[in-house]
């Protein structure tokens, strides 16, 4: 599939998982639901996003998961960042459970909330532009994820985290994965995809080996990396790419600080 038929696919895709009413939800490739790394299980336990590792519990306080079967981030305690892809459009919508203050989605610790609204990035047209916020009808009481206002951030080391697919066409997950791919700059992306949006868009992964990135189910989520205070800062939203990990084709995030202040504004009007 050409990296433009993956953008196109990436609605379908998730629109699929949220038939599914188990937190994890399938991927439509897939055939069962049973994670492959449940407790107990020794199916390789260092298994992952894409070449990754287990996350902590608590290490990633802000992620969330949605029922749709995509990640997302707590802008606020009520306000999800995810991707315009994950939804349907915008306005009231009753229709998202949002999962957070776990790892392991089964755990019965999990803190969930329900949709009230959804913001679309307005002019969305599956071409850039791909975030989204969703109001919570009450707060997950856990620390949040500041996002990116400048491009300052745009480089270096970022992590990626979530509870997609471990390989192309694998499972969700159960448990929450993380990994690190360093920043590829947009002439160099564009040699993989020559309709990258180079100023909606930011490129991340291992150019010439592949084996880590971000992978169906994932999407929504966050690309984070430490501010130069030592803290979380978000620069990345999961968007697409031309399948996982593949040497050569890195993944493709919406890049936040390009819209930080649509993102804060619309949220805003949220009453975030
Ligand atoms: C997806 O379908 C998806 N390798 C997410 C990330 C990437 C590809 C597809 C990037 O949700």
């Amino acid at each position: 599939m050409s990296a433009q038929d993956t953008r196109k696919h990436l609605k379908r895709v998730t629109a699929v998982g949220a038939v599914a009413l188990a937190a994890f939800s399938l991927s439509p490739s897939v055939a069962s639901a049973i994670p492959d790394d449940g407790p107990g299980g020794h199916r390789d336990p260092g298994a992952t996003v894409v070449g990754g590792t287990k996350a902590g519990q608590g290490e990633f306080p802000f992620m969330v998961r949605l029922s749709m079967g995509c990640g997302g981030s707590l802008l606020t305690k009520d306000i999800v960042l995810t991707a315009a892809h994950c939804v349907d459009g915008s306005g009231p919508d009753t229709s998202i459970t949002a999962t957070g203050g776990v790892v392991d989605l089964e755990d019965p610790a999990a803190k969930t909330a329900k949709s009230t609204e959804v913001v679309q990035a307005p002019g969305y047209d599956g071409t850039g532009k791909d975030w989204a916020l969703i109001k919570l009808n009450k707060p997950i009481d856990q620390p949040t994820l500041p996002i990116a206002e400048d491009a300052s951030y745009n480089k270096g080391e970022f992590t990626i985290a979530g509870w997609g697919a471990d390989q192309e066409g694998g499972r969700q997950q159960r448990y929450l994965l993380k990994a690190q791919v360093p920043f590829v700059d947009d002439a160099t992306c564009k040699t993989a995809y020559s309709n990258l949006v180079a100023d909606e868009e930011l490129c991340a992964g291992k150019m010439d080996t592949g084996g880590v990135d971000t992978c169906q189910g994932d999407s929504g989520g966050p690309m984070f990396r430490k501010d130069d205070a030592g803290e979380f800062v978000q620069v990345g939203i999961v968007s697409w790419g031309d399948g996982c990990a593949r040497p050569g084709k890195p993944g493709v995030y919406t890049e936040v600080s390009t819209f930080a202040k649509d993102i804060q504004a619309a949220a805003g009007k949220l009453g975030g």
